[in-house]
């Protein structure tokens, strides 16, 4: 990946309250960019949730909710926090443009614009925000597998945790190691070894179905499935199509006691999170339970 080939053509809100500005930024932008439009601060709220734009062109004076109320908002919200946005105001003091980068813009541009400046403004901006949003990527992900990397489960638990605890809903986790994976790497090598860990979590992949499952690399052969608002009658069904999914994946293990095919041991956890207890007890629990699938003949789950 090249940070300079990354492509800046992106979709675009622009909020004004005059229909005449929009029109022309419509026109300026549109030859390169997906443009929406919003005649109010409202209105542009509900749009960059529903659509979530890369970048925001924002009037600061609008009736009703104004440029920097809207700023504010999407600052606090965790969906929009990170879309840049740009004033594009005919406020031109000093203190106009220090407002407004302190709402949270990352550009200003003052009225009249020219139509050249605010195309190469806009384009900076995206490329920022899309090296922005590959970096985070790189640091949240494990670079072998490609599922999530420690980092990423530790954040994604902790938010998890508190929004379990909010809701009252249950939250689970099964912690999966794979058997007898040093027997494997000895008789196929080191590098095969590697291919078996990515196939092993293409498999699991599978299993991880709805949007907030967040499989992840927790170590070594280790990974760790997180489900929150789940049982754990439903996190030991989710175990078993693992259990399934890995043993359909057929990889050949010859040096395996278990069987002549790759296989995992699994511990499933399941608990109420409550608002002031922390989440080290249910890792503790799934990671004993992981333990018992070993010492009582692998290729299984506990819960
Ligand atoms: P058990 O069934 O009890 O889990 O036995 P095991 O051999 O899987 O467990 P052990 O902890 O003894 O060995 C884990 C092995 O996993 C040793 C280590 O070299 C290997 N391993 C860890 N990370 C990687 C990796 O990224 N690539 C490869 N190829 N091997 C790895
Ligand atoms: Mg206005
Ligand atoms: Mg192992
Ligand atoms: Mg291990």
């Amino acid at each position: 990946m090249s940070w300079t080939n990354l492509a800046t053509n992106g979709r675009i809100l622009v909020v004004d309250d005059a229909m005449e500005n929009i029109q022309i930024l419509h026109q300026a932008l549109r030859g390169e960019h997906d443009v929406l439009f919003a005649l109010s601060g409202e209105k542009a709220l509900e749009l960059a949730h529903q659509q979530l734009p890369d970048l925001i062109l924002l009037d600061a004076m609008m009736p009703g909710m104004d440029g920097y109320a809207v700023c504010a908002a999407l600052q606090e919200s965790a969906a929009t926090h990170d879309i840049p946005v740009i004033f594009v105001t005919a406020l031109s003091q000093p203190e106009d443009e220090t407002r407004a980068l302190e709402a949270g813009a990352v550009d200003f541009i003052s009225k009249p614009f020219n139509i050249a400046v605010v195309r190469a403004r806009v384009r900076t901006q995206l490329t920022v925000k899309r090296q922005a949003d590959a970096l985070r990527e790189l640091t949240l992900t494990d670079a072998l597998t490609g599922v999530a990397n420690r980092r990423s489960f530790n954040d994604t638990l902790e938010n998890e945790w508190r929004r379990c605890a909010r809701s009252g809903a249950a939250l689970a986790l099964i912690m999966i190691d794979i058997d007898h994976f040093k027997r494997y790497n000895d008789l196929y090598g080191h590098q095969a070894g590697d291919l078996c860990l990515q196939q092993v979590c293409d498999a699991m992949r599978r299993c991880a179905s709805r949007p907030q499952d967040l499989l992840a690399r927790f170590g070594g052969e280790e990974f760790i499935l997180l489900l929150p608002e789940e049982e754990l009658t439903g996190a030991s069904a989710v175990a078993q199509r693992l259990l399934d999914e890995v043993t359909a994946a057929a990889l050949p293990h010859a040096a395996s006691p278990t069987g002549a095919l790759v296989s995992v041991s699994m511990g499933v956890a399941a608990t109420r999170p409550r608002a002031g207890n922390d989440t080290s007890g249910l890792i503790r629990t799934a990671d004993a339970l992981l333990y018992r699938a070993k010492h009582t003949g692998r290729n299984r789950f506990c819960a």
